[in-house]
């Protein structure tokens, strides 16, 4: 018999990589999912199963972390040997203006998830994995930051995360619980939402390059981020909760980057060189140079002559209303505990990151490109 997992948050990034990695593995996965007008769906449509098919090996189930009772029937109905939390209103800027519902869902809503456990018997079968965050260093105490460093959180985020992670570690303490915290760095691929810096950057550089967006508006360009790839990241999880005994865990590559280096490395995958000028609220970049096999090769040769009537403009612009109230400007993660302990190695380096997002979104750009230039075809016609 396969094991049972239950994953929150299976729509996410994250818990998409993670369902179709343990169901690889010969798990049945359990999901929980929002109601939304919409399906959202889409990162895990290519798992789905009909629900009339018997031995399914992915179930959803409909839920909210704000509603304990929800969460308590369906980990009594569901009794799964391991819980991964990864639901949370994630978004570190939108937890500004959101905050009591950030606290609600990615404080309290860890506390449902153990509490559950523990009123339904189930200390001894299910292992929790916490999704806790580099974002608890915030203003940090120490460079580069591993498990002992202490925390200083910088937004309604990281203070409700700061919860979520304690409360995991009270309830290993006081219950036995096999409790876990993975404190991962940022991690990015492919799938991430597309408000998150990277993937913003991914989509418009290359709507840029294809010609649909003219330029883009930034936040803190300065600021540091150990950016790995969320499929090493999710092996991580798993390796966690499959140790002897419970503990916590950073999971970072050790490298920083700033925001700037990362739109500059972006470019430089299709080809394109920028440059930056002036600083805070008044910096702006500008292509200056197009190596021509390069973009040629990953865009389109079509495409060339349009970008290259753009060399000197500003495409990069900074609006200052991406800013965030308090800022977490540096870092940096040493995950030599579970390099050691969990034998736990990234695949992926920044470079190869940034190439598998570079050619997702100018991929799915270039169908938004078609579509607009047979548009322009049609309405010619009418006209
Ligand atoms: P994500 O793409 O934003 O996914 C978040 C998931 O949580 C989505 O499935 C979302 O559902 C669900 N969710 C949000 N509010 C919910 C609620 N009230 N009830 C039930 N589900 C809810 O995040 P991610 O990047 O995969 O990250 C996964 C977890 O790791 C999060 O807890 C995040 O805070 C944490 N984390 C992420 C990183 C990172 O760099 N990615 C680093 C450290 C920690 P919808 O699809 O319906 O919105
Ligand atoms: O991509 P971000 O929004 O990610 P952030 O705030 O680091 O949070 C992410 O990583 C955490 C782990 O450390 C997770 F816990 C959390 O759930 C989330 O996944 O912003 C990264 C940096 C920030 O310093 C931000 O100020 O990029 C800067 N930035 C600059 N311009 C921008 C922008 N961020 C966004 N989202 N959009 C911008 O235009």
């Amino acid at each position: 018999m396969g094991k049972t997992a239950l994953i929150t948050g299976i729509t996410g990034q994250d818990g998409a990589y993670l369902a179709e990695y343990l169901i690889k593995k010969g798990y049945t996965v359990h999901g929980i999912k929002r109601r939304a007008s919409l399906f959202n769906t889409d990162r895990i449509d290519h798992l789905y199963q009909d629900p009339q098919l018997d031995n399914r090996n992915l179930i959803l189930h409909y839920g909210d972390m704000t509603d304990s009772l929800n969460i308590t029937n369906i980990i009594g109905d569901v009794k799964p040997d391991e819980i991964y939390n990864l639901a949370a209103q994630s978004h570190v800027k939108v937890s500004f203006d959101t905050p009591e519902y950030t606290a609600n869902v990615d404080g309290l809503g860890t506390l449902r998830i153990l509490e559950a456990v523990r009123l339904l018997g189930l200390t001894e079968k299910s292992r929790i994995y916490q999704a806790s965050t580099s974002e608890l260093y915030g203003l940090v105490q120490e460079i580069p930051q591993k498990e002992t460093t202490p925390f200083y959180p910088r937004s309604p985020y990281a203070v409700a995360k700061m919860y979520a992670y304690w409360i995991t570690v009270n309830y290993r303490e006081a219950y036995n619980m096999f409790a876990c915290n993975g404190i991962l760095f940022n991690h990015e691929s492919p799938l991430r939402g597309e408000t998150f810096v990277t993937r913003k950057v991914t989509r418009a550089l290359s709507r840029i390059a294809l010609g649909i967006q003219n330029d883009i508006y930034m936040g803190n360009l300065s600021s540091k981020r150990d950016w790995g790839h969320a499929k090493d990241y999710i092996k991580a999880m798993y390796l966690i909760l499959q140790q002897d005994a419970p503990d916590d865990y950073v999971i970072a590559t050790g490298v920083t980057t700033t925001i700037r280096d990362f739109i500059t490395m972006a470019f430089k995958e299709i080809g394109v060189t920028v440059a930056f000028k002036g600083d805070g609220a008044n910096e702006t970049g500008e292509i200056v140079s197009i190596d021509e096999a390069v973009f040629g090769t990953k865009i389109g040769e079509t495409y060339l002559a349009p970008l290259k009537k753009r060399l000197g403009e500003k495409i990069i612009k900074v609006d200052p209303k991406y800013f965030r109230p308090t800022e977490v400007e540096l870092l940096i993660g040493d995950a030599t505990k579970a390099r050691t302990k969990l034998s736990w190695e990234p695949q992926y380096t920044l470079e190869t990151l940034i190439k598998d997002m570079m050619q997702s979104d100018v991929k799915e750009m270039k169908k938004e490109a078609y579509l607009k230039e047979g548009g322009y075809r049609i309405l010619n016609y009418f006209e």
